[in-house]
């Protein structure tokens, strides 16, 4: 036995990452009384606010709704600059809320947990971290993210290129300066569409990779004034109610008709109105974009004409001009993206057409040309869903890994998204099959810590020592995700949602797409009936 396996710490409950929802899961098991431990991997609270630090990310759902509503002061005394902040604004709100519920003396910054094993006999999780700590909890719980482990493509002769490049997951904390330098941009997701324009503003000159063209619709952000924020604090209560019933976990709903039901005149105006307002208005216009392929391509060909209207060389616009299914990527909201195309030092390379060949000691080579370029910049997106939680080496009864329970994603099984079978008193917060990333994530994270933080709590009062999934629950819960999912048009267009992003991986849906407000009410529901579905011992 090593010194440090002799040094092994005891815990309640330990949680992996200090992002939203991990912040927020010390925080409520904390007033359980639990003993707990957070690791995180970098030096700082924030999660994803913590590495996306790449010029121009801020969020994509409204400030107001994107924060914690579980503590009415916290809302109250915290301002948002404007409807989407940046980044730095963001991660200056997690520190915040660390400072002020005094979160980081339980949180282990600069540590991986990499493997975290359930021990029958004691019934305890056996964990350990890349620091060669060992620590046992009652509960493990995961907080790792939806879109948290970075995508690198491997494309041969990433080594010998001789200038620096960049993944927009993994930005670095200094300025990245790029005045005079010919810049290379792959990817064009939302990431991608962010750090374009803003890239472009100091580049000598800007190539961009493009795979596949993206819609995109103008965030129209636009600084809060005091009178709103004012309206929102007094209206707190209420937006919260409306918050959690709401099928995206904002203050607005989808439409209340299909957009076959206007006339073309009326869906025109309401379309403009959308385009006019932005941010995500036109994506919840109609009640059925996501399920209805012919009113689907109507609001597509209504951004396929702007994006025509806005870039002036024919020939880039249509590059530009997606084909596929409008919102069954994640949609996207811009500034000043599709002109962007319009500067002189822009250009843009289909890499569809001509395929990225291998990038050399001076650029990248794709079938046509070589581009030279003195900086790379990767904006490819992520391993989504279970690209973090297959990091760690998560192994239940028997012995069985969960990567190989879920058939390296092929096979991908929980109950609520919550909890899968063979793996006890085991929570993952956002977890693969919860509506989490169709949904505004700090709402869809506080509604899984509550549930989990309430069901421990009854666990302990109850003297349960043990919680899993039954095998039939969860097969019911994976299978009624299946057939929802496949009943949009989700399931029909590549996207990292279905895995299609990642080379290899198993082509799925694994998110609920039967909305926030109603999933919520499943999961109060199990939990009223003496969490029905699980085996409580
Ligand atoms: O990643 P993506 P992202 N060669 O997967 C291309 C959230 N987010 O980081 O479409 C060439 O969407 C790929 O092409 P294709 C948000 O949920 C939120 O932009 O696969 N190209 C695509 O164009 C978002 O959806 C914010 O054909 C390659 C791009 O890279 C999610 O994170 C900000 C390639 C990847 O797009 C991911 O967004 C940023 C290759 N080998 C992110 N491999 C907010 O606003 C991939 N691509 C809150």
């Amino acid at each position: 036995m090593s010194a440090s396996q002799e040094h092994e710490t005891e815990m309640d409950a330990v949680v992996l990452g200090a992002g939203f929802s991990g912040m927020y899961m010390l925080y409520r098991l904390r007033e359980l009384g639990l003993s707990t431990r957070v690791y995180e991997a970098a030096d700082g609270v924030g999660g994803v606010w913590y590495w996306n630090r790449y010029p121009g990310a801020r969020c994509d759902s409204e400030s107001v709704y994107y924060n914690y509503t579980f503590s009415e002061e916290l809302f109250k005394e915290w301002s948002w600059s404007s409807r989407y902040p940046e980044q730095p604004e963001i991660l200056q709100y997690l520190n915040y809320v660390a400072d002020k519920f005094e979160l980081r003396p339980d949180i282990q910054f600069s540590t991986r947990v990499t493997s975290a094993h359930y021990d029958e006999e004691s019934n305890r999780w056996k964990i350990q971290t890349d620091t060669g700590e060992h620590v046992t909890a009652k509960y493990f719980i995961t907080g790792v993210g939806c879109i948290s482990t970075a995508n690198v493509p491997n494309i041969k002769g990433l080594d010998s290129f001789e200038g620096d490049w960049y993944h927009t997951g993994y930005w670095p904390h200094e300025k990245v300066d790029f005045t005079g330098k010919r810049v290379g941009v792959v990817g064009t997701g939302s990431s991608g569409i962010q750090s374009i324009p803003e890239i472009a503003k100091e580049a000598a000159h800007l190539t961009v990779f493009q795979r596949t063209p993206q819609y995109s619709v103008p965030a129209r952000n636009h600084s809060y004034t005091t009178e709103f924020l004012n309206e929102v604090n007094d209206n707190y209560s209420e937006i919260r109610k409306q918050m959690q019933e709401s099928m995206a976990g904002m203050r607005f709903n989808f439409g209340e008709r299909s957009i076959l039901d206007d006339t073309p005149e009326e869906r025109r105006r309401v379309l403009q109105e959308g385009w006019d307002r932005g941010g995500w208005e036109i994506l919840f216009a109609y009640n059925d974009l996501i399920t209805n392929e012919e009113g689907n391509d109507l609001v597509a060909e209504f951004i396929r004409e702007k994006i025509r209207e806005t870039v002036d060389d024919p020939e880039t616009a249509e590059k530009l001009t997606p084909s596929n299914y409008y919102g069954t990527k994640r949609a996207i909201v811009d500034t000043e993206y599709f002109e962007t195309y319009n500067r002189e030092n822009v250009s843009l390379v289909d890499v569809k057409e001509a395929p990225i060949q291998e990038i050399t000691s001076n650029g990248i080579r794709t079938a046509d040309e070589e581009y030279e370029l003195d900086a790379l910049v990767f904006a490819t997106g992520f391993d989504g869903m279970t690209g973090s939680l297959f990091k760690i080496d998560i192994r239940g009864r028997e012995n069985v890994s969960l990567k190989e329970k879920w058939g390296n994603g092929a096979k991908t099984k929980t109950y609520l998204g919550l909890t899968t079978a063979g793996f006890p008193n085991m929570f993952m917060l956002t977890g693969p099959e919860s509506p989490s990333v169709l949904g505004n994530m700090p709402a869809t994270i506080e509604q899984h810590v509550e549930w989990v933080s309430d069901c421990i709590e009854h666990l302990r009062n109850s003297n349960v020592d043990v919680i899993e999934a039954d095998a039939k629950a969860e097969k019911e819960w994976s299978k009624h995700c299946k057939e929802l999912a496949d009943s949009t048009l989700y399931t029909k267009t590549d996207s990292w949602y279905t895995g299609a992003n990642i080379s290899g991986k198993a082509r799925g849906f694994p998110i609920y797409v039967g909305g926030y407000g109603p999933y919520r009410e499943i999961c109060d529901e199990v939990a009223s009936k003496g969490y029905e579905g699980f085996s409580l011992i």
